[in-house]
């Protein structure tokens, strides 16, 4: 069978903080885009958003049928995507998720394309792949080189959020609440519990039994699912800062194998998707300003952690739209067109 040329790709969650870079990306990648669907909810019906040079107009999610679509980019939130992304796989569209829903079922294959590529065969199953967490995704690119070498027994990471990992509604919080500040006004908080400029907010998502959050109990169980190891003991404090785009991390490592800070350098270096900035002596490290619109994962603060015997310090910051979303799954799909469509 002569391999198809173009695929009619559905961009679901199209005028979100996701969706929105998702379309920024096919196009820059030059995926081979056939149709493009631009769907979100009634509340967005009518609107148009431009695509190669083109406005198209963004449709209704309930009223499509995913018929003539053959790849889904999914990120309309996990209720949305659980009863949606469903219909559109049984329908014949491969459905590669954003959220929560569907990532530790399974069935579904979890992927980050430089950590687990070969998983992705396992779509078959459900006709869905799901995309890891942003702060999962930017420290998996980061353990895997380190694993493969050193083999990782525990992580203790921290993180420090932005404020668009929360989406659009979240972004302008931020944005309303600084101008308040400087006009004297009361800030007003609709989507964060507290007042999110000027502070750090230690709760993303929400609170379980434990004691930990749902965001952090994410880190832990995908790692292990994506590194394909569940002898990776993680535990993980997630907070909220005022920063707009970039998540940050502060990793701590302790591994089997005896490791040295030239070591990891050295291997993260070589690793794909990782640039090391690291040369504090000239105040050159990642932060979330260099990281925007990029797509590698930035990695600085290269430090032995001389508390245990084989431990290492990290400082990790990425693109959370980019590659801890919308890139990730636009690079599944290229493989699934490369190896699998
Ligand atoms: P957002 O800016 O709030 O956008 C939400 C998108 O979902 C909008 O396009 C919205 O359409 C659409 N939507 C909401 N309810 C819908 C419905 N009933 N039917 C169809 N579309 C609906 O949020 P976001 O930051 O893009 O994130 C979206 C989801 O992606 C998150 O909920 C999460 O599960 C996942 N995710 C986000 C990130 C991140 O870093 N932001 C990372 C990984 C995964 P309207 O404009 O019509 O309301
Ligand atoms: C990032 O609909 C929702 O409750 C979405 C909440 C959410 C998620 C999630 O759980 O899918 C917001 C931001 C994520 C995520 O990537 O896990």
């Amino acid at each position: 069978m002569a391999r198809k040329r173009s695929y009619n790709v559905a961009v679901v969650g199209a005028t979100g903080a996701v969706g929105r870079e998702m379309i920024k990306i096919l196009e820059e990648r030059d995926f081979p885009v056939g149709r493009i669907r631009l769907l979100a909810s009634e509340r967005s019906a009518g609107e148009r958003i431009e695509f190669r040079g083109r406005d198209e107009p963004v449709g209704v999610l309930e009223k499509e049928d995913f018929k003539d679509i053959d790849i889904g980019l999914f990120s309309p939130g996990a209720r949305v995507s659980s009863e949606y992304a469903p219909k559109a796989a049984k329908a014949g569209c491969v459905v590669v998720d954003n959220t929560s829903f569907f990532r530790m079922d399974p069935d579904v294959p979890l992927v980050v394309p430089e950590v687990n590529p070969q998983a992705i065969e396992g779509f078959r199953k459900k006709n869905i792949i799901a995309n890891p967490n942003c702060s999962t995704i930017q420290m998996v690119v980061v353990l895997k080189p380190i694993h493969d070498r050193y083999r990782i027994k525990r992580v203790v990471v921290s993180t420090y959020q932005s404020v668009s990992g929360a989406g659009r509604e979240a972004m302008d919080e931020l944005s309303e609440q600084i101008r308040s500040i400087f006009n004297m006004k009361e800030p007003e908080k609709k989507v964060f519990p507290h007042q999110i400029a000027f502070n750090c907010i230690p709760h993303i998502d929400t609170f379980l039994e434990n004691g930990y959050t749902k965001e952090e109990m994410k880190m832990v169980e995908e790692t292990k699912k994506i590194m394909g190891d569940d002898s990776i003991r993680v535990t993980a404090t997630t907070v909220r800062v005022p920063v707009f785009i970039g998540h940050s991390e502060s990793i701590n490592i302790e591994t089997e194998q005896e490791i040295t800070p030239e070591g990891v350098r050295e291997v993260l270096e070589g690793a794909e998707g990782v640039r090391v900035v690291d040369e504090p002596r000239m105040s050159i490290y990642p932060m979330p300003l260099d990281a925007h619109d990029t797509d590698d994962v930035l990695v600085g603060r290269i430090r032995r952690d001389d508390t245990v015997p084989n431990g290492i310090n990290l400082w990790v910051v990425a693109d959370n739209l980019r590659k801890g979303a919308a890139l990730n799954a636009v690079q599944i799909a290229e493989i699934l067109i490369d190896r699998y469509l």
